[in-house]
Parts: structure tokens; C-alpha cells; sequence
């Protein structure tokens, strides 16, 4: 390294401050944007239509509107000055912007008001809990409440002069205690809710009851903790058993867990945000009311390598119940691959990816998920593909539609597994590492075989969305889905790691493995096996844009597959935050 290099890196550390788990750059963070560069904009995707946007904070449903608060930069297109930006729609489709919901203006959140959740009280009355910031910088959580509950639209919120309601004390690191979640009401009639800390190397859920939402008392134990750095963004919440059949599928709302009954019937799913890997995981298990202790069930890695609702970029995630469709859904924030000065040019960086119903697997080992059933009403033109098989390393476009804003679905089946390559079981801990040795050129038996989405029409630019398949002992198989954004772009700046995760299923049994990726300009958001493993990316193509961006069906694996059916269709644009009249 040169002294010019080393002079460098001092003037980036000296100008880069990592606050909290975020970069902050003091001199770009009130540069509002001047011209927004619509080429990268998603369609369909959540965005405001400027500046920085992170977590999803306090949804909920209230009064026939579905509300979204999210972390915001009103001043400009980098993390800072945060408030919680607010939007309403009535069919999670089309979004209304209206003013900020909670902003800096009392002494316990004036330098921020972080991520927080909703809780409906009893009474029918919306809560919110969220991080604020002091005038000492201390992490400490308060409560608003809305100032007119005959306001569908939950304007206005008023935080009451008895916050802070929970500080950090009793050995709390002030600098390290966010993100409180929504609280459950237990047997003993006192409200519980985590919030996210650390000790040392240890993440953890701490726990709080409260009487009477007010006055809150830490327990002498976390709900849980594991050696994995800083927990952000704790979520836990019940799910429904597969078996009790009127529980198919449903939503378990945390207010039904007083009726014993239901309580009886639902395990427990506690998901924690890794501040250092930036990674999610999830684990699911029981949960003891009487000792207030959670433990996941055996078989659900509790750690880095635990199961991760999405293996791309995808965190600070956040889930709620619908009483409407009686479901659990859930809102993940993607971040931008690209630079910082491309996010200035740009005038915006992050979105919400496409609210996904969660459901429990009905042998309860991992969670499903799938866009909401709303998103369909966007679906336009249609073209379909049948019975179509696709030789060792060729390959075919899916023409008559434009994809650059499109929903894919297609089923892959595969005519021998005999060929299927060994697997290595040190593979099993680091899917991506994997499929970073065997991306998408790296030439297999069975796959990689799958989409080339967001491609240029002579293919120099492309993102492979595909699946490789490996045979273990005793004729068991190993599915590996990954996504390769290597030439997704010329843009040399860009981050593309190869995101990948495996897929629980018995390939041997149904012989066939089925892809939806929705596709939206920068977002390439898909779901393996009807939503077992799901992988979202962004990507910055040059080419690939507009009408010149192309979808391809490709095969670099020496087994032939057929496309069973493969159908696609266009997306319309909904109204994406337009402002309220
Ligand atoms: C409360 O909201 C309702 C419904 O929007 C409205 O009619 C009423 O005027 C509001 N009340 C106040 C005091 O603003
Ligand atoms: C508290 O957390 C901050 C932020 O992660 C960290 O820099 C600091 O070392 C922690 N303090 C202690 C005493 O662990
Ligand atoms: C393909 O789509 C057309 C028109 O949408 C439909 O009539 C036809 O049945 C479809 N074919 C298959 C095999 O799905
Ligand atoms: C990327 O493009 C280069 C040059 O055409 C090619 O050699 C390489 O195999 C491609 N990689 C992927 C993952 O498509
Ligand atoms: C998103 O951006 C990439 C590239 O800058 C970082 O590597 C990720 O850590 C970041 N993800 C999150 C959740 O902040």
C-alpha cells in the first residue's frame, strides 16, 4: 500500500462513523436528491419515490387499512435523520404516502426514532413500541399511541410524557438495546415483549412484563441468547401446527394465546437479525409461559447456520397477523448492491420486499412462504411454455411478453438422478460458499439448471436463478438453489455475492422442483419449492433494461431436463406512494 492508499482509508475512517449497525456519512445525510434516476426503480416493489428507506416498522391492520411505518431518511438518499415514514393500502398492492407517523420531538427520541413493532390492545387500541434515541445517546424504548382512534389512517401519534418507559439499566449496554417487538399477554395477566441487546459476543432476547403497559420490569433471564454478536429485530410469534386442520396454514394472532385451547396448539418461531453477518436465522420451538423461557425444537441449528427466511439480501424483518385473511405476514427491508455515490445519483436506495404470507411446514421443520395472493391482480400478459425439454448446455427464451417487470412460475422436471454428483457433507454448513464454487458456468450433472433473468439479448449480462442437484448415501438427494449475480452487470462496484440456500425436498420422490421469481428492474426475488427456500437480489444491469431485458430457460447440467409448464406474465404498475390528496 502507497502512502497516497494510506492517506485514503484515514480520510474514510475519519469520514465514515459506524453508528449502531449502520455507515453513516455526516456530510452526504441531509444532501436531499435532486433528480431521481428511475432506471434501477422497482415497479411493484415497495419504495417511497425518494431517498433512503430501511427496516419495516409497526405493521398492522386497523380498521379495513393495512399500515406500513418504515425507517427513513427524509433528507436524503444515505442513512440518517430517521423517522417512521407511513403508507396505507386496503389490498397490500396499492400504497398512499402520508406525513411521518413518529418523528424526533421529545427529549427520549430526539436524536431518532429506530424500529419498533405494533401491539392491538384488548381494547382495540393500536400501540407502538419503538427505539428512541436521548439527548446521551442512550438506546431506550418508548410508546405512542394514536391521537384519534376514528382515524382509519392513524395520523397522528402522540407519545405520552411518562416516556422513556423502558431505560437501560440493570447492566444494559446503552449503546446496544433496540428494536422491541410486539408484546403477548400471558396467563399471569402481564404483558411481555423482547428487545434486542448484546453482552460481550452474545446476542440477546431480553425480556420484559408490564402490568399495565407502562411500568415495565426486566425478568432476571432473556427469553433467549446464542454467541452470534448483536441480536436486532427479535420477532417471535406463534404459528400454527399442521394437524389441528382448522389451523391450516392460518395465522396464530399472540392476543388468541389467552384462549389455553389455542395455546395448546402452536409452536413458537424466534427470529434474530445478526448485526455482524447482516444475516437473519430462525429457529422454532417451544415456549414455557410459566418459566418464560423459549427452546427450539431439536434439528433447528441455533446459530449462524440456522434456517434464514431468505438467503439473499433480506433482514431486519418484521411480521404481523391479518384478521382480515387471518394470516401472518411477513416484511423484510432489501438494501442496494450498488455504491454509495450510485445511491446519491440514484436519489434513492432500499425497498420492502413483497409482503409474504408465513406459514409452518405441516411436518414442522422449517417455515413456508409466498407473496401475498393479492399481488396476482397485477398479473397482465400471459405466455405459458409446456413440455419442453432442454438439452445438456442448451438453452431458449420465453418470448411474447416483456419480463423486465414480470412473474415467472415454472416447474422443472428431471428425467435421471443417477448421475447426480456426490455430495460432500462438509458442504452442508455454507450453502453459499458452495455455490460459489459451483456457480452457474460450473458445468454439472443434474443443473445447474434454471433462469437467466434480467438478461441482455446477446447474454453478456444475466442473473442465474437455478438449482444443482447431488446424491448422498443410501440414494438420499441434496437440492442447492442458488443465485449467481456475476454478470449481472458490466459495473464493476457493484456486490455480487452468490446467494444460495438447500432445499428440503425428496427429489427422488417427486422428480420435479418448482421456481417463481418475480422480477422487478433491480429485484430478483424468488421462491424454490413453492416457497421452502427463498433467495432475493439486486442487481444493476446496463443493458438489460426496459424492453431489452430478456428471460431465458438454461441447462449447464449433462442430464436433459423438461420444462413441465412454465407461465409468465407481465406486472402492471400499482400506485406506489403516491402522495394522500
Ligand atoms: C377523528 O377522525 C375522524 C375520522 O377521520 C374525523 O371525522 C374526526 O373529525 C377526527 N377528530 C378530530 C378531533 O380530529
Ligand atoms: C456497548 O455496545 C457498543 C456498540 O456495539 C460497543 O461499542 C461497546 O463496546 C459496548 N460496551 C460494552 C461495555 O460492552
Ligand atoms: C397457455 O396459455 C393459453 C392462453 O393463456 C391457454 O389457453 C393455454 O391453455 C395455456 N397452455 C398451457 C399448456 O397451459
Ligand atoms: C460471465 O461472463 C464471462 C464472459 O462472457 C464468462 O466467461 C463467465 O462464464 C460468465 N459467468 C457466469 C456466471 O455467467
Ligand atoms: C447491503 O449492502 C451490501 C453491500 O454494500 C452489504 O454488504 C450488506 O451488509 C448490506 N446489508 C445490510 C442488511 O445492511
Amino acid at each position: 500500500m502507497g502512502p497516497a492508499e494510506v492517506t485514503a482509508l484515514l480520510l474514510v475512517a475519519l469520514l465514515t462513523i459506524v453508528r449502531a449497525s449502520h455507515v453513516v456519512y455526516p456530510e452526504l445525510q441531509s444532501l436531499e436528491a435532486t433528480q431521481i434516476d428511475e432506471t434501477s426503480r422497482t415497479g411493484y416493489h415497495f419504495q417511497p419515490p425518494k431517498h433512503w428507506i430501511n427496516d419495516p416498522n409497526g405493521p398492522m391492520y386497523y380498521k379495513g387499512l393495512y399500515h406500513l411505518f418504515y425507517q427513513y431518511n427524509p433528507k436524503g438518499a444515505v442513512w440518517g435523520n430517521i423517522v417512521w415514514a407511513h403508507s396505507v393500502s386496503t389490498d397490500l398492492i396499492d400504497w398512499t404516502a402520508l406525513d411521518p407517523g413518529i418523528y424526533p420531538s421529545k427529549p427520549f427520541d430526539i436524536n431518532g426514532c429506530w424500529s419498533g413493532s405494533a401491539t392491538l390492545l384488548p381494547s382495540g387500541v393500536p400501540v407502538m413500541m419503538y427505539t428512541g434515541i436521548d439527548p446521551d445517546e442512550h438506546q431506550v424504548q418508548n410508546v405512542a399511541y394514536p391521537k384519534n382512534l376514528s382515524d382509519p389512517f392513524l395520523r397522528e401519534w402522540v407519545k405520552p410524557d411518562y416516556n422513556p418507559i423502558i431505560s437501560p439499566d440493570g447492566g444494559i449496554n446503552a449503546s446496544a438495546f433496540r428494536d422491541p417487538t410486539t408484546a403477548w399477554y400471558g396467563p399471569d395477566r402481564h404483558w411481555r415483549l423482547l428487545v434486542g441487546s448484546k453482552v460481550g459476543d452474545k446476542g440477546l432476547a431480553v425480556l420484559y412484563r408490564s402490568r399495565d403497559f407502562k411500568r415495565w420490569v426486566k425478568a432476571h433471564h432473556p427469553l433467549h441468547s446464542g454467541l452470534t454478536g448483536m441480536w436486532e429485530c427479535p420477532d417471535f410469534f406463534p404459528v400454527a401446527v399442521h394437524g389441528g386442520s382448522r389451523h391450516h396454514r392460518r395465522g396464530v394472532d399472540t392476543a388468541e394465546l389467552r384462549d389455553a385451547a389455542v395455546a395448546e396448539e402452536v409452536k413458537y418461531v424466534l427470529k434474530v437479525s445478526l448485526d455482524l453477518t447482516r444475516y437473519e436465522y430462525y429457529t422454532v420451538g417451544s415456549y414455557d409461559h410459566a418459566t418464560d423461557r423459549y427452546t427450539p425444537d431439536a434439528g433447528f441449528p441455533d446459530n449462524d447456520y440456522g434456517l434464514r427466511y431468505d438467503y439473499g439480501d433480506f433482514y431486519a424483518s418484521k411480521s404481523f397477523y391479518d384478521p382480515a385473511k387471518r394470516r401472518r405476514i411477513l416484511w423484510g427491508w432489501a438494501n442496494e448492491s450498488d455504491t454509495v455515490p450510485d445511491d446519491r445519483k440514484k436519489g434513492w436506495a432500499g425497498i420492502q420486499a413483497i409482503p409474504r404470507k408465513l406459514w409452518l411446514s405441516p411436518r414442522g421443520k422449517q417455515l413456508i412462504q409466498w407473496p401475498v395472493e393479492e399481488i396476482k391482480a397485477l398479473r397482465a400478459k400471459h405466455v405459458n411454455v409446456s413440455d419442453k425439454v432442454v438439452k445438456s448446455d442448451q438453452y431458449f427464451e420465453v418470448t411474447g411478453f416483456k419480463s423486465v417487470q414480470s412473474d415467472v412460475e415454472v416447474a422443472f422436471a428431471i428425467k435421471d438422478l443417477s448421475k447426480a454428483e456426490q455430495f460432500n457433507p462438509a458442504w452442508l454448513r455454507d450453502p453459499q460458499a458452495l455455490c460459489k464454487k459451483r456457480g452457474a458456468r460450473v458445468t454439472g450433472e443434474v443443473g445447474p439448471f434454471g433462469l437467466w433473468v434480467l438478461a441482455a439479448g446477446d447474454l453478456t449480462e444475466r442473473t442465474a436463478v437455478f438449482f444443482r442437484v447431488f446424491k448422498t448415501t443410501g440414494s438420499k438427494h441434496v437440492v442447492l438453489m442458488c443465485n449467481d449475480p456475476t454478470n449481472s452487470t458490466f459495473e464493476s462496484q457493484v456486490y455480487r455475492p452468490t446467494f444460495a440456500g438447500f432445499v428440503n425436498v425428496d427429489i427422488a420422490q417427486t422428480k420435479t422442483i418448482a421456481l417463481r421469481t418475480l422480477i422487478d428492474h433491480s429485484v430478483v426475488e424468488s421462491f424454490g419449492a413453492g416457497g421452502k427456500t427463498c433467495i432475493l437480489t439486486r442487481v444493476y444491469p446496463k443493458k438489460a433494461v426496459g424492453d431489452d431485458a430478456h428471460l431465458f430457460v438454461f441447462n449447464h447440467g449433462e442430464v436433459d431436463i423438461k420444462v413441465v409448464k412454465l407461465d409468465a406474465w407481465e406486472m402492471k404498475t400499482p400506485k406506489m406512494n403516491a402522495p394522500a390528496q
